[in-house]
């Protein structure tokens, strides 16, 4: 019996084990497609190990986890919708956890795998960052109420851009895999904008950003779209749903979707942002949000879009620096070619922040 046919077999499901196999392009966990057979039925799942060198806690992320999408789930079948494919489903192990953990440490979840539908790693069709942009929009509008007080942080001061340049800083100063010779004019793109990484920081103490319940990770690829309708149908990932400021879901979106190339493009001549990918998800994320933005942070939406792609890039950077030990990589130079890339996007919203900013006034 393999590891993973072990695994399965903790969890309590009805069918009999047929395969696990790895699934997806997301750059933290470890997630395969599992395939039982219930009589002459196949029925699909999703088993993922939880980055444990990422979340430290993973008790208190499956406890969030649950919390959270048990809460969408009554939202969801109150509004007539079905909660079996619209939000994330956590199979329970025989013995009543929402995770097992094996003699070696390791915690894994399974989730029901939501079926007919696909998730995308690049814009195929601007309609779709439209409508993207309206989910992630109407899942801060789904969780308004929801009490951000009793959610754990599972990454603590994850997007605390400020934080991110100091950790940077850190690894400049160490450079523990001597690779900082070949990247000090990346590390000068981030000095150079010291200032602009406290921005929010500064807007929190001020009053102007408040911590709401967010999803803080809103790459396209964490949003499953339904093969028939090709519409948003399932917001996943969601083992950072902690208290954030609401626009950096919009700015992360933005940093992964309004753009013409892959992240990890290494040709920065083919890397530009998309300003009318921008627009349409300015468009849709307004409407998302049901007046739930105020207008401090309406305000903010054009730098969210900057401070999230800046911050992305120093965590490539930062990573690179310390040897790829945070990001999945499948090739030398990934995270440096991430970075690179992001900074190049960074740059071309600098040159562009006047027309994004009358682009978000056109919207509210
Ligand atoms: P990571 O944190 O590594 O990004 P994700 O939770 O985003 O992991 O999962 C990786 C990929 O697996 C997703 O991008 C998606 O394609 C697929 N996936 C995850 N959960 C489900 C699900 N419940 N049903 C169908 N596909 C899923
Ligand atoms: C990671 O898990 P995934 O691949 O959806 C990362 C995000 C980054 C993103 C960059 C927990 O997202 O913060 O923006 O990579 N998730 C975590 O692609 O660090
Ligand atoms: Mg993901």
């Amino acid at each position: 019996m393999t590891k993973e046919q072990f695994i399965v077999e903790q969890f309590d499901i009805g069918g009999k084990f047929i395969s696990a196999t790895p699934y997806g392009s997301g750059h933290i966990n470890d997630t395969r497609l599992v395939v039982t057979a219930e009589g002459d039925k196949e029925v699909w799942y999703i088993l993922q190990k939880i980055n444990k060198n990422v979340f430290k806690d993973p008790e208190q992320l499956m406890d969030n986890y649950c919390k959270v999408t048990e809460y969408l789930g009554n939202i969801i079948k109150n509004n007539g919708g079905d909660p079996m494919r619209e939000t994330l489903n956590v199979i329970k192990t025989k013995d009543g956890k929402n995770f097992y953990l094996t003699e070696d440490g390791e915690y894994w979840r399974m989730l029901v795998f939501v079926v007919d539908s696909v998730s995308y790693d690049r814009v195929e069709r601007p309609e779709q960052f439209y409508h993207c942009a309206v989910a992630f929009g109407n899942f801060q509008y789904l969780l308004r109420n929801y009490p951000a007080d009793t959610l754990t942080e599972t990454i603590v001061n994850f997007h605390n851009t400020e934080d991110r340049y100091r950790q940077l800083m850190e690894a400049v100063k160490e450079d523990k895999c001597s690779r900082l010779s070949s990247v000090s004019e990346d590390v000068r793109f981030a000095t150079d904008r010291q200032e602009f990484a406290s921005m929010f920081e500064r807007a929190h103490k001020e009053g102007k950003l408040p911590l709401k319940v967010t999803h803080n990770d809103t790459k396209l690829n964490n949003i499953l779209f339904d093969k028939k309708t090709d519409r948003p149908l399932c917001i996943i990932d969601l083992d950072t749903i902690m208290p954030g400021y609401a626009v950096n879901d919009f700015g992360d979106s933005i940093r992964f979707g309004a753009t013409t190339a892959a992240e990890d493009e290494a040709d920065l001549s083919k890397v530009n942002f998309d300003i009318s990918l921008y627009e349409l998800y300015v468009k849709g994320f307004i409407e998302g949000a049901k007046g739930g933005l105020t207008e401090g942070e309406i305000e903010l939406l054009p730098y969210a879009a900057m401070m999230m792609t800046f911050e992305c890039g120093m965590r490539f950077l930062t990573d690179y620096l310390n040897g790829d030990t945070y990001f999945r990589t499948s090739r030398a130079n990934q995270n440096l070619d991430r970075a690179r890339n992001q900074f190049k996007l960074v740059s071309d919203m600098e040159s562009r922040i006047e027309e994004m900013k009358a682009i978000v006034k056109k919207y509210v």
